[in-house]
């Protein structure tokens, strides 16, 4: 095994060591990393006779129920003063804790696991590396730091976060440290091809037909370099998809030869309208999901926006994207 890029920080190790009842937090809306380093996480942590609670505001079960143990996600949070340590994972910012933070961070000591740029600092006690490819491959070295077996369990929800995260593999995040990773949770059993399975192929009829109308809507500018897509509220409602059912969409125009950045506007059932941005070379999209207010890593990122129409949004962030293109 090659060593991991960084060792596991002490004070992370010794108060988990410590504690016997631990909240594990993910971010609101959570995609398969973070969901799968939470479970996985206290997977590793239960294994250790520690007892575990899974907080998440917002999640999507149908999407990720396949992800073993996800049915022990709570959006209730209990009376805090059982836990003697909480724990975020894959958040890059405190409010990514959801409607509870506040309430969160008054355990102390609060442990922050996450590997995004830009992270802003939270949290009593903050392991953070940008250069991860996911928080599960970061969860991976905890296990080995608390000389944790990782269970089968376990090793299917990291790896699953990994492909994720990776986007197969594919990101630039992926490092000879991650196959390693990937390669010694199939020694506890994981078959590529199950989770590919269930991670990519489960799509519903619905949701085939949402991808046809929110293909349809493809706009294409600055020769080709910017490719745009939308789902909108008339487009739910006539294919009867759900609003999770756009997972994975984005990478379609990505992967046009021409595109450097792709961009999604999507209508939220809460009045939103929620923007997506993938990249392939030189335009950093966190730099242009923070000028809105979001955040992410270099080649995918995000942010949410209320009181403007698609139109009005899809505007402003052509103009920030050819700036920065
Ligand atoms: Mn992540």
């Amino acid at each position: 095994m090659l060593n991991p890029p960084k060792q596991v920080p002490e004070q992370v190790t010794e108060a988990l060591r410590q504690a016997e009842s631990v909240v594990i937090v993910s971010h609101v809306f959570p995609d398969a990393d973070a969901i799968g380093s939470q479970l996985a996480l206290g997977n590793i942590l239960e294994s250790q006779g520690k007892r575990v609670f899974y907080y998440c505001q917002e999640f999507a079960l149908s999407l990720h129920e396949f992800i073993p143990g996800s049915k022990q996600l709570s959006n209730k949070l209990p009376d805090i003063s059982q836990f003697d340590v909480g724990i975020a994972v894959d958040c890059g910012d405190r409010y990514r804790l959801g409607e509870q933070m506040d309430t969160l961070l008054q355990i102390h000591p609060f442990i922050v696991i996450d590997h995004h740029a830009g992270h802003k600092e939270f949290g009593d006690i903050r392991w953070v590396e940008a250069g991860r490819s996911s928080s599960a491959e970061m969860i991976f070295d905890l296990a080995q730091a608390l000389d944790a077996e990782i269970s089968y369990r376990a090793a299917f929800c990291l790896y699953t976060a990994i492909v994720s995260d990776t986007g197969s593999f594919k990101y630039e995040s992926t490092t000879a440290y991650t196959l390693q990773v990937a390669g010694h949770l199939l020694k506890l059993g994981i078959k590529p091809s199950e989770v590919a399975g269930k991670l990519f192929d489960n799509y519903t009829v619905n949701r085939l037909r949402l991808l046809e109308k929110v293909l349809g809507s493809l706009k294409l500018y600055f020769e080709d370099q910017i490719a745009v897509i939308k789902a909108t509220n008339e487009m739910f409602e006539a294919t009867g998809a759900l609003r999770e059912d756009t997972e994975e969409f984005i990478n379609l125009p990505r992967a046009l030869r021409s595109v450097k950045v792709a961009a999604f506007l999507k209508e939220t059932l809460e009045g939103y309208i929620k923007v997506s941005l993938r990249a392939k070379g030189e335009c950093d999209v966190s730099l242009v999901a923070m000028q809105f207010g979001g955040g992410g890593h270099r080649n995918a990122a995000g942010f949410r926006i209320k009181d403007k129409t698609l139109g009005e949004v899809s505007e402003d962030l052509l103009q920030e994207i050819k700036r920065r293109l």
